[in-house]
């Protein structure tokens, strides 16, 4: 007898919220000021769940955005996976497998079922994962700033809160010198850099010279399909390159993993098409001898405590930008996740994420909404 459910959903809502960030957010794509976001919520008989969609305003990271993630879930993600009764969380990805690609969206539906469906059984999310630790180590991913003394003031700032890695976004004009700036500035220090993909091989020589900086990785240095450009420049680095956009499903992963493109792999639920999808490359990279660590999309409490549940798993030994609310927000949606002075952060232990929306919060957040039913 299988210790889990069969759930049957009433009804499920999309919900655009708005919540203001505590600082610009600056990346080599762009600047971010406020978090707009898609919540999930799947209504069962007498439990709910929730998801988030990691899709921004505007396909920059990737294809995806907010407002097509909103119309593919309503118009034919939401319906397909209402016309029965889910018996499994892996259900959600079978019932949409149809839609290529829209990931984003697809992992924030199947999260919001895994989590009414874990609720129903009384089980935790990292508990279903077979996560090994109740609380995970903590970096914190640092925008881009007008000046190195603003970004030393930052980082600072976050070390002395306990942050244990220190990741920095560059794009071309604005690396080297700051990284060698902060690097000096802060010679003990875990440092990691971000380029989110903004150089091409005519860059080799900057990251040659990264490479001397004793840095703990270099992230996405190319282009999201550059995998055997990222191969090329790995074979000339001491330091590690991580991909992050560049693996789209374990499959991406294995490749990467065999042609060299990377030594780390940053792994979020939302760009792999789900926390199903995003353990399946966890554990190809075990298998591998590569670490993971779960990154970020400035996601609300809810999609930080699915991300916290994965960070659990065995092979994520790294720390990742699963950072304490205060990180982002004035005020998070749910009860702020709050980082510990020894840099760690607590796995939610209740049923399902182990956290939902405070309901005045909620309301105070919405844009709109949409109910959808069978
Ligand atoms: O959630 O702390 C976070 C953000 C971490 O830097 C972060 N994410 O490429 O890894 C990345 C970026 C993408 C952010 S796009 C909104
Ligand atoms: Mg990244």
């Amino acid at each position: 007898m299988t210790p889990y459910p069969v759930v049957e959903l009433k009804a499920i809502e999309l919900r655009e919220v708005a919540l203001p960030l505590v600082r610009p957010f600056r990346t080599s794509f762009g600047e971010e000021r406020e978090k707009r976001t898609i919540l999930v919520r799947t209504i069962g008989d007498d439990v709910e769940g929730w998801g988030e969609c990691v899709a921004s305003a505007e396909p920059r990271y990737s294809e995806e955005w907010l407002d097509g993630a909103w119309m593919a879930l309503e118009r034919w993600m939401a319906p397909g996976v209402l016309g029965g009764e889910v018996k499994r969380p892996g259900h959600v990805v079978e019932r949409v497998r149809w839609i290529r690609g829209h990931r984003m969206a697809k992992a924030a539906l199947e999260a919001a079922v895994l989590d009414v469906w874990l609720r129903k059984a009384g089980v935790s999310l990292s508990y279903y994962l077979s996560g090994v630790r109740d609380r995970i180590t903590c970096g914190v991913s640092v925008g881009i700033a007008p000046t190195v003394e603003e970004m030393l003031e930052e980082i600072r700032g976050y070390l002395a809160k306990g942050y244990r890695r220190i990741k920095m976004k560059i794009e071309p004009g604005r690396d080297l010198a700051v990284v060698r700036a902060v690097r000096e500035a802060l010679p003990d220090t875990p440092l990691s850099v971000d380029a989110n993909g903004a150089y091409t091989p005519a860059h080799t020589p900057l990251f040659e010279a990264l490479d001397e900086l004793e840095l703990m990785m270099i992230e996405q240095p190319y282009d999201t399909e550059d995998l055997m450009d990222h191969a090329a420049l790995q074979a000339r680095l001491r330091t590690p390159i991580c991909l992050d956009e560049s693996i789209r499903s374990a499959r991406d992963a294995a490749a990467a993993i065999r042609l060299g493109a990377c030594r780390v792999i940053n792994i979020k639920p939302g760009r792999v098409g789900g926390i199903l999808e995003a353990k399946r490359v966890h554990d190809v990279a075990l298998r591998s001898g590569v670490p993971v660590w779960i990154g970020g999309m400035l996601e609300t409490g809810v999609g930080r405590a699915a991300n916290l549940a994965l960070a659990a798993l065995p092979g994520v030994t790294l720390p990742g930008d699963t950072s304490a609310s205060d990180r982002y927000f004035p005020q998070d949606l749910t009860e702020p996740f709050v980082l510990n002075p020894d840099g760690t952060m607590a796995v939610p232990g209740g049923p399902g994420i182990g956290v939902e929306p405070l309901p005045d919060r909620l309301e105070a957040c919405t844009v709109r909404t949409s109910l959808i039913k069978p």
